[in-house]
């Protein structure tokens, strides 16, 4: 059986649902300390998911909300402190332990490391808060099981650029098709294949009508198997959760 060399996972959306009720949540609080009036309700926040960063994101809003920033003449700086606020806030938010993983994650980042499969990661959010997801979410200590941890400003073009990926496979030192990707979201996905990276998606409440053209397999999540998961696009396959097993078939069919 022909497995990948290396699984690359995307963060929010993926390893955990964490945009709705962790990183909104984080940003109307930074709003709130700032002595701003914005506030992100989730269908607004939803809208403005289609800007990669949180800092860009920040900027995108005060351009097309009419949102009334700093006087001071560095903007840039002004958005990058409230942005250290959010992740102030964020990190504070994760080690509540109130954002678990999503269904398979563990289990197979598990069956990874025991196959000897490496692991990666490939965010737009920031380090720190890739770092305090695993710590609480997944096991302490965990950082250390990924190779390679890509995220944020690291790039200059986020997501849907492909570059993330890109610098994930260059320290990998390896071939996009050796790997698999997993993503949550549209700009996601153009960012792995862009890359030429196959890539399974896994939709949650804010992706789940995006355009998933191209991915390998387009699913509810990775499913366990006392939970399986549906397949909602992509070729057919046996089994009932995402494993070796499935990964195995998916790359037999291809080598
Ligand atoms: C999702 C993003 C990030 C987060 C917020 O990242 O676009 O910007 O929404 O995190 P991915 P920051 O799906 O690539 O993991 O505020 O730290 O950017
Ligand atoms: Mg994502």
């Amino acid at each position: 059986m022909t497995l990948p060399q290396a699984l690359i996972f995307d963060v929010d959306g993926t390893l955990a649902d964490t945009e709705r009720d962790g990183h909104r949540v984080a940003f109307n609080k930074a709003f709130q300390e700032a002595g701003l009036d914005w506030v992100w309700d989730p269908e607004t926040y939803g809208a403005l998911l289609d800007v990669a960063g949180g800092k860009e994101r920040i900027k995108h809003y005060m351009d097309t909300h009419n949102a009334i920033g700093p006087t001071t003449a560095d903007a840039a700086e002004w958005v990058a402190g409230l942005h250290r606020a959010k992740t102030r806030y964020y990190t504070e938010l994760l080690l509540t332990g109130t954002i678990p993983l999503r269904p398979g994650v563990g289990r197979l980042i598990q069956q990874a490391r025991e196959a000897g499969i490496r692991t990666a990661i490939a965010t737009t959010t920031t380090a720190d808060n890739v770092h305090a997801l695993l710590e609480h979410a997944l096991s302490p200590g965990s950082s250390a099981w990924f190779e390679v941890i890509a995220a944020g400003d690291v790039v200059a073009a986020k997501k849907p650029a492909p570059d993330i990926y890109a610098y994930a496979l260059a320290r990998l030192n390896l071939p996009p098709q050796a790997c698999l990707a997993f993503e949550d979201s549209y700009n996601g996905l153009q960012s792995a294949l862009q890359a030429g990276l196959r890539t399974v998606v896994t939709v949650n409440d804010y992706t789940l009508n995006q355009d998933f053209t191209g991915a390998e397999l387009v699913l509810s999540d990775l499913g366990e198997p006392d939970a399986p998961f549906v397949v909602l696009r992509g070729c057919s396959v046996d089994g009932q959760c995402v494993d070796l097993s499935l990964l195995g078939s998916m790359f037999d069919q291809s080598s």
